[in-house]
């Protein structure tokens, strides 16, 4: 059953994100990091991609322990990135162009900086005393303090999850680092100043929120001791007891009520950690009240081993990612819920080197595969910068000093101090490094083949390394003349969009039936919608570097090939067997 009346056609449903990470977007001040007025002079080069809202990584005040999601001021704008007048101009450019802006809504945590904690943790009976969760300390057998529990910090799991506080001698929680101290939500007074900054934006223009890790904002109030899934550690993960906690739903009812509900807005929960479709629906059922839709992390969590930190390897194949795209494509529809779309963003590597292949005979086909896939699936569609490009993870041979990441650095001062005597697991771990890194999608944009790919100046130093790949792959050279015989992985992204948009009601909206399940080579399915004269039409994705033959099911009646990932005309045939080439994707229109 597929979601119709009124509650159908929704602008947040049918628009195209395009995430920046604004650090990395574009230098125009010579200070080697991206800044809001960057952005603003790129509007075109975004709108003409085809996208239309803005989704910003945060700028607010921070001391960048974790590159902004450590925010020491909810309504002012870090100097790095600009002023609040610069912020006004990029929501007016960009209404002139009918783009909106969502902010990033970094609340489970602020910085240690904020003006908040430094109040909560001056004295214990400061009146923000109970704006953060602070513990008395156990103590060992010793009489020495400890933590009030067994939780692993999540950026450095040899540490426990409570920082603690010499001056009042409690323990504070910092689920990801000590420099990001965990609101109370508990407490009506933080809820209030959190509702209070998101009207802040809401009516400065801002059309919504990507929310950050929001499931995890109500805790087990008894803070116990997570079951030891890690016997060799002494610190242990957790999520049981945080991630989509007691009190989440009530939390997010009554954001929407208090908030949400009075403006038109798109709201995006991240929510890590969680896989129960019944837990999920209850966040993003359209008679919810609570969200639009939330980042479900199956995907771009496919080579993870459950439970692990990022740095797990865990070997994936088609046929796993083409049952977790059957799974929510179906779920939500049969449930009355909605899907995000992402398969990229500033927390995991380049989709073309993690789900395709990013050598150079590939890396265009690749990159171009996995846009026909997400443009022609039914949710909302997020482009992280730099997808729509093509970009890469950077190459294995630079080092350590090269990744900047709190996660990667601290991964790695861990690994060496654990394995320093054993190159096979110290390689082991570098190369999950290589791998999964969150760097890999935070080097600098790469806009020209002039150096530093033309994110700044050529006389200064970008805050991180270019990739060494910009003289090849820059936007420059993609949005050259429209070569038939050589489309770039730009100008396929953009034509993607437009299919997109121009047939929403069997893209945006329309049933996903997969067709061939077991088919470990092809993802091939079906899209239909279900207004009058509606459409069928059918992908053909080759998700491997062979020629592999694959046949049109019978019970399809085809009408035309209209989209192809490789250059140049073919005329392939609409009965029988397609002799599919390596990374050949294929969109065609049926008969219903
Ligand atoms: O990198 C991860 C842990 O392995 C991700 O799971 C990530 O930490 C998680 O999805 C939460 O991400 C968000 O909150 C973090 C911040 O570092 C990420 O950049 C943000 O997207 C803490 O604010
Ligand atoms: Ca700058």
């Amino acid at each position: 059953m597929v979601v119709t009346g009124t509650e159908k056609h929704r602008w947040w449903k049918e628009c195209i994100v395009y995430q920046v990470y604004p650090s990395s977007f574009l230098d125009t001040n010579g200070d080697g990091w991206g800044d809001v007025a960057g952005i603003t002079s790129k509007l075109d080069y975004i709108k003409d991609l085809g996208a239309d809202v803005v989704w910003l990584s945060p700028i607010y005040k921070s001391p960048q322990a974790d590159m902004g999601y450590d925010v020491a001021d909810y309504k002012d704008i870090d100097p790095r990135y600009g002023t609040l007048a610069d912020v006004d101009r990029l929501i007016h450019e960009l209404h002139k162009r009918e783009m909106k802006l969502i902010m990033d809504l970094v609340v489970n945590h602020t910085s240690n900086e904020h003006s908040w904690f430094s109040e909560s943790r001056s004295s214990l009976d400061n009146p923000r005393r109970n704006w953060y969760i602070w513990k008395k300390p156990r103590y060992n057998e010793l009489g020495r303090p400890e933590p009030p529990n067994n939780w692993a910090q999540l950026f450095k799991s040899e540490n426990s999850a409570w920082t603690f506080d010499e001056k009042t001698g409690e323990y504070y929680l910092s689920l990801f680092t000590p420099e990001q101290p965990d609101l109370n939500w508990e407490n009506p007074e933080v809820r209030e100043a959190v509702h209070d900054v998101m009207h802040f934006w809401l009516r400065r223009g801002v059309s919504g929120y990507r929310m950050d890790v929001i499931n995890v904002i109500s805790k087990v109030q008894s803070f116990p001791d997570a079951e030891v899934v890690l016997p060799d550690q002494r610190w242990q993960p957790g999520f049981k007891h945080f991630a989509n906690g007691p009190r989440m739903h009530e939390f997010l009812k009554e954001m929407n009520r208090e908030v949400l509900s009075k403006y038109d807005a798109l709201t995006v929960g991240e929510m890590p950690w969680v896989r129960e479709e019944d837990e999920i629906l209850k966040a993003v059922g359209s008679q919810a009240g609570e969200l639009n839709m939330i980042f479900i992390f199956d995907i771009v969590d496919i080579d993870t081993v459950p439970g692990r930190d990022r740095f797990s390897i865990r070997e994936w194949n088609l046929k796993d990612l083409k049952s977790v795209v059957h799974k929510w494509q179906r779920t939500m529809a049969e449930r009355d819920g909605w899907n995000s779309l992402f398969i990229e963003n500033h927390d995991n590597p380049r989709s073309v080197s993690r789900y395709v292949d990013d050598r150079d005979a590939f890396r265009e086909r690749g990159a171009k595969l996995l846009a026909l896939m997400q443009a022609t699936l039914t949710g909302t569609l997020y482009v992280y910068q730099g997808e729509e490009l093509g970009l890469r993870n950077v190459p294995t041979s630079w080092g350590p000093e090269e990744y900047k990441d709190i996660e990667s650095t601290n991964f790695w001062e861990r690994h060496k101090k654990l394995h320093s005597d054993d190159p096979e697991k110290l390689a082991e771990g570098w190369g999950a490094i290589c791998r999964k890194a969150r760097d890999h999608s935070r080097t600098p944009m790469q806009w020209t083949s002039a150096p530093h790919a033309g994110f700044t100046r050529p006389d200064v130093t970008p805050w991180m390394r270019v990739n060494d790949d910009y003289e090849d792959v820059n936007a420059e050279k993609q949005l050259g003349p429209d070569d038939p015989e050589k489309v770039s992985v730009w100008r396929f992204w953009q034509r993607c969009l437009a299919h997109r948009k121009a047939h929403r009601d069997a893209f945006v909206y329309g049933d996903f039936e997969l067709l061939d399940a077991d088919d470990d080579k092809v993802f091939a399915y079906l899209k239909t919608g279900s207004e009058a004269e509606a459409e069928r039409w059918i992908i053909a994705l080759n998700w491997t570097g062979d020629n592999v033959d694959w046949e049109i099911p019978e019970a399809v009646q085809m009408q035309e090939w209209l989209m192809d990932t490789v250059d140049g005309k073919h005329d392939l045939p609409t009965l029988g067997v397609i002799e599919l080439e390596p990374w050949q994707g294929l969109l065609g229109r049926c008969h219903l």
